[in-house]
């Protein structure tokens, strides 16, 4: 704001030239009483998505050092120069053809992938090897190496969810490709989450620090036997994928979770300061987001930013609708800045 007073304005300008600011200067419109972002709801049709990756198959070679990942962004509009998905994290889609190998790294961006389509895919996340199957989540923690195979017969494709913007924020992205062409993989016979919570006895430490594969096998069953009970107002069935060793959320910065509505359920309205990147992976349903309906089916993608009003509802008489989402939220809670707020009764317009 430039001030009226010609007093006051040559002030300004003398401790600008001392690189100081008066905190008169900040406009009273930048103290908002609610949090604001750029980040817009938005939603991403399965179509173009796929189309864009049957096309991206045709003309991009898997290489190291130039397209090391056959990867499409989801950019959100209200941060189009970040080309991320919103403010912390990046939703993208990978797609892998069989025989190639995506080159190892690590990078201090923690990573998920959500497993869509496809067989004989795997991922070696330091020297653990994951047969990717679909609805799989498996992890890539921090600093992790990690590569890409395909051992199968048709594309294999996966949903990538990553911190990027969260790290590039706090200036600390590193990124270093593996000294070697290939990783190893560990000479154990069981990868670390094939037994569910029980963990085989080996006659050697070979066991990683956590599990980082949660099959769908294991986590589907567990949503139904959920959903034999009372809903969540907001969420309808909801399992996050946790942490066993901490109890906490599937990554420092990341929390993955896996939702579902019944034939015809909806929650109410409510908002909090986490913002959140939904994946349809079966059904169909409608959220409203501060009034705007967002209608997604299969495959669909749509974030929700944060402090926006949402409520879901599932367009279907009789088949359930399963949301994977990730959200941001294990980034703001150790800070106290997690809030949330519920409406009264649902304002669906529907
Ligand atoms: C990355 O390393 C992968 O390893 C995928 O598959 C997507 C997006 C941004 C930065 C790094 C991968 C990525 C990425």
């Amino acid at each position: 704001m430039t001030a009226q007073n010609p007093n006051l304005a040559e002030l300004d300008r003398r401790l600008a030239e001392k690189q100081i600011s008066g905190i008169w200067r900040i406009p009273p419109g930048a103290r908002p009483g609610d949090p604001k972002t750029k980040v817009q709801p938005y939603l991403w049709k399965w179509a173009d998505v796929y189309d864009g990756l049957l096309q991206a198959r045709d003309q991009i070679d898997i290489e190291r050092g130039t397209a090391e990942r056959r990867t499409l962004r989801l950019v959100n509009p209200g941060v189009p120069e970040s080309e991320m998905t919103s403010h912390t994290m990046l939703f993208a889609f990978q797609l892998i053809q069989p025989g190639e190998v995506a080159p190892p790294h690590r990078h201090t961006m923690a990573a998920i992938r959500f497993i869509l389509q496809g067989k004989g895919g795997y991922t070696n996340v330091g020297g653990e090897k994951m047969v990717m199957e679909d609805g799989d989540l498996i992890l890539t923690p921090q600093w992790a190496w990690h590569e890409h195979a395909h051992e199968g017969a048709e594309p294999m494709i996966w949903l990538d969810g990553l911190d990027v913007p969260f790290v590039q924020s706090l200036q600390v992205i590193s990124f270093e490709p593996y000294p070697e062409k290939r990783m190893a993989v560990q000479n154990n016979p069981y990868d670390s989450s094939a037994y569910g919570m029980g963990r085989p006895v080996t006659r050697e430490e070979q066991k990683p620090a956590a599990p980082l594969h949660y099959r769908w096998r294991d986590i589907y069953p567990a949503l139904k036997r959920l959903a034999d009970g009372e809903p969540h107002p907001y969420e309808g069935y909801a399992l996050e994928y946790v942490n066993p060793l901490t109890g906490g959320p599937s990554l420092p910065t990341l929390s993955c979770w896996l939702q579902l509505l019944k034939p015809g359920q909806r929650t109410r309205s409510h908002r909090h300061t986490s913002t959140v990147l939904y994946h349809a992976f079966r059904g169909s349903g409608t959220t409203v987001i501060n009034g705007q309906p967002f209608h997604w089916e299969k495959g669909d993608t749509f974030v929700v930013p944060l402090w926006h009003w949402h409520e879901h509802a599932s367009r279907s008489a009789s088949e359930e609708a399963i949301l994977f989402s990730m959200n941001d939220a294990p980034v703001l809670k150790p800070f106290g800045l997690y809030r949330e707020q519920g409406a009264g009764e649902s304002h669906l317009g529907l």
